[in-house]
Formats: structure tokens, sequence, C-alpha cells
């Protein structure tokens, strides 16, 4: 059973239980899940999130569009049959949901897309595996991932193991500071590099609890609308290889390039690449970053409804 607070929003019953007492709730989006990682990896990652989440003590809220509805906490059928490749269900950023609710569409959400639903839901964290950012060669494409612009304005916490890889970690670095969005380390004052736990870039804020984490954001949303980006790396040993990162990096770039791929469909390209290039070992990484991205995002969602916020 579900709740509907307006006809096009069905938020279920733990969901909408949680956010009346106070308790800690943890939005996670679905690209990942639906364009991000292979069949059938991508749905015991869906799950293995909302198991750790519940281990932390919060409640999950898988976040998508259903014919039509945005849904705020999907039952695994639902999203099992979202993610059949059958079903060619769309990518939806921010911009995308209105439009998808108008046409009874059926999509998964980006990072951009789930804050914008969560926040409406007023869930205050989510967690994802790598946001997304400024692509190389921005200049001339003018590819920045409309997750930055939507954190500008959205103030939800978002975990994640910094950006992809992919991107040009700098710029997207730089961008996040136009763009007022604070960064901070979880346990490093390094930037996380995606499949690897250090991109290279140091970081100047570095927050070494989940309590520590949840007090800056309440001081922020104080003053601030914007999302605030949690910063948390894969464990070093569990990190892909430097060796094979870079080679499968400049494989999967040139694939792309070749593909002639453009816009919404260049990250999840680059991705199947990377994996197949590494023979499934960064689908391995990406899964691992991803759970524990959940499990800090949980933590983070308790200590902030223990400071009732
Ligand atoms: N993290 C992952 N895999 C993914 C994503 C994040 O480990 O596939 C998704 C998120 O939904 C993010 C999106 O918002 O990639 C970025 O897409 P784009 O570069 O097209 O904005
Ligand atoms: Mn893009």
């Amino acid at each position: 059973m579900t709740r509907s607070p307006a006809p096009h929003l069905l938020v279920s019953d733990e969901v909408s239980s949680a956010l009346a007492e106070g308790r800690a709730v943890v939005a996670l989006e679905t690209t990942i899940v639906v364009h991000g990682l292979p069949v059938p990896i991508n749905l015991e990652v869906a799950a293995e999130c909302e198991r750790v989440i519940r281990a932390a003590g919060a409640v999950p809220a898988t976040i998508a569009v259903v014919q039509g509805t945005l849904r705020v906490g999907l039952d695994a059928p639902t999203l099992e049959r979202l993610a059949d490749p059958e079903r060619h269900s769309a990518k939806l950023s921010a911009r995308d949901l209105g439009l998808a609710v108008a046409t009874r569409g059926d999509g998964a959400t980006t990072v951009a897309g789930t804050i914008a639903a969560a926040h409406y839901a007023r869930i205050a964290v989510m967690a994802t595996g790598g946001l997304g950012g400024v692509h190389r060669g921005a200049q001339a494409s003018f590819d920045e991932s409309a997750d930055l612009t939507a954190l500008s304005r959205t103030p939800v916490v978002v975990v994640a193991s910094g950006v992809k890889s992919i991107l040009d970690i700098g710029a997207t670095l730089e961008r996040l500071d136009s763009l007022g969005v604070p960064v901070a380390g979880f346990g490093t004052d390094r930037f996380p590099g995606f499949y690897r736990s250090d991109s290279g870039f140091g970081l100047d804020w570095r927050l070494d609890s989940p309590e520590q984490a949840a007090a800056a954001f309440a001081a922020h949303r104080h003053w601030s609308p914007t999302g605030f980006l949690v910063a948390n790396p894969v464990d070093e040993d569990r990190q892909l290889d430097a060796a094979v990162h870079d080679e499968a990096l400049a494989a999967a770039l040139a694939h792309a390039e070749a593909l002639g791929v453009s816009g919404k469909d260049v990250t999840p390209a680059v991705l199947s690449e990377f994996a197949r290039h590494t023979g499934g070992a960064s689908v391995a990484v990406n899964r691992d970053l991803v759970v524990s991205n959940a499990s800090v995002a949980g933590r983070i969602a308790v200590a902030l409804a223990q400071l009732g916020s």
C-alpha cells in the first residue's frame, strides 16, 4: 500500500510513516540500476543498498517515475520491471520529471532527478555511486551534468565517491565551487576518484563522522539553498588497479567518441565499455563503492534525525 499526497506522487507507507515520525530516510537513485550497471548485478546492488541503509537504522526510498507517477519508495518487483531492457525506461534528470508525469512515461532518475523528487517529498539525504560533472572537452560540447546545477539549488546531502573518473575532475571541482556547493571528504582530505580512492585532487574540508556531516549540513542549510556533497572514497584495497584504470579509461573514451554518442547517452556508454574492457572488474568496484555510500548516507540520515532536522 502507498499513500498519495498529490495525484502524481506515491510515497510508500514505510517511507511516509518514517517521514511523519521524523525518522531517518535515504533516497536512492535508479539511473545507476537501469542505465549504469549490467543485469543482473544492478538489481543485486539495489537490494544491497536498501539492506545497508536499514542496517544503519534508516529507511530506504528508491525513486523513479512509473507510468507517470513519481514513486518514492519503490518495491523490488516494480524496480525489476523498470530495469527490464525491453521496457526502454528513460533517464530522467530534474527537468524531465514533469514531462514524464504528464506523458505517463516510465523512467529512472539521475542524481539531479532524484534530489528534486527527494526534496519535494521532504527527504534530505541521498546516496549514489559517482556524481555527474563536467565532461572532458566540455569547452566545445558544453556537456556538464545537470547534477551540478540541481545540487546548487536543492538542499539535499549527496554521498558519492566523488565524480566519475571519465569526467574532467578539476573542472568539476571548480564548478562546484562557483555554484556554492560544499564538498567534504568523509574520513579523508583527498577527493575520491570513483574507481580509485584518490583522484589526485585535495579537499579543503574533511568530516570524520556521520554526526559531523549531519551538523555541517544542518548549519549550512540555515543560510544556503544548496545541496552538500559528502565524498566517500572506495576502500583502498577494493579500488581498481591504477594501470588497469588508466588503460580502460582511454579505451572507453575512445569508444564513446567512435560511437559518436552525445548528451545523456555518454555516461552509460563509457561505463559499459569500461566494464567490458576490465572484464567486469570495474563493475565490482562500482558495486562496492555504491553500497559503502548507501551505508554512510544511512548513518548521516540517522544523525540528522537525531538533531531533529
Ligand atoms: N553513479 C554510478 N553509476 C551511474 C550514475 C551514478 O555509479 O550510472 C548515474 C547517476 O544517475 C548520475 C548520472 O546522475 O550517472 C550522470 O549522468 P550524466 O553524466 O548524463 O549527467
Ligand atoms: Mn551530460
